[in-house]
């Protein structure tokens, strides 16, 4: 099963993954979690990475594309792989379509975690990231608003997107998704 989990910053995506990849079965790929990584050991990576990162832009597009390229050959993703902020923008989308194809492997779904921009905010300020202030947050909804949402109309015109209610409880978020999954 290879799925994509798009949401606002905030929207419960790298939450819900960790109960999605042990039901079914398959590679969890945070794109941020990887930044985060190589952030924290210093990579080259990590230190163009974090430059925007702290101002909550996007990290540019080729060193993403690059990255997701080389995960999803490892073996753990022979079961198929959930994608948790990836792709973020359209030629982020159109470079995973390539890739897929190349594989002969097909997307099954996208999930769009909907959430309101206050419970975001709150959500946010409340886990206290090094990217979770206020003035980062405002410009990571910005960023989202703008380059992430038009990958949903990529996908519906693909027929592959599973609208969710994000509001309320972890535990019904993820039986929602899993319905919507299961349909
Ligand atoms: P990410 O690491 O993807 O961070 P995020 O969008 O903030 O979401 P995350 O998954 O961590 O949080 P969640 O909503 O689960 O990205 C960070 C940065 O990395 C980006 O700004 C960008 O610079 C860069 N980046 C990453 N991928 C990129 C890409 N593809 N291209 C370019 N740049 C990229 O959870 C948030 C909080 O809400 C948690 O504290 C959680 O406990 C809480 N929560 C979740 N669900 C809840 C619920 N139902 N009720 C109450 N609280 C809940």
């Amino acid at each position: 099963m290879i799925l994509i989990l798009v949401g606002a910053p905030g929207g419960g995506k790298g939450t819900q993954a960790e109960q999605l990849k042990t039901k079914y079965g398959i590679a969890h790929i945070s794109t941020g979690d990887m930044l985060r990584a190589n952030v924290k050991e210093g990579t080259e990576l990590g230190k163009e990475a974090n430059e925007y990162m702290q101002k909550g832009e996007l990290v540019p597009d080729d060193l993403i594309i690059r990255m997701i390229e080389a995960r999803i050959q490892v073996d753990d993703c022979g079961n198929g792989f959930l994608l948790d902020g990836f792709p973020r923008s359209l030629p982020q989308a159109e470079a995973l379509d390539a890739m897929l194809e190349k594989q002969s492997l097909e997307l099954d779904a996208v999930v769009n975690l909907k959430v309101d921009e206050e419970e975001l905010v709150r959500r946010l300020l409340g886990r206290g990231r090094a990217d979770d202030n206020e003035e980062t947050i405002r410009n990571r909804l910005k960023v989202f608003n703008e380059q992430t949402s038009p990958v949903l109309g990529y996908y519906s015109k693909q027929d592959k997107v599973k609208d969710i209610d994000g509001m309320g409880s972890i535990d019904d978020v993820y039986d929602r998704v899993i319905k919507a999954l299961s349909e």
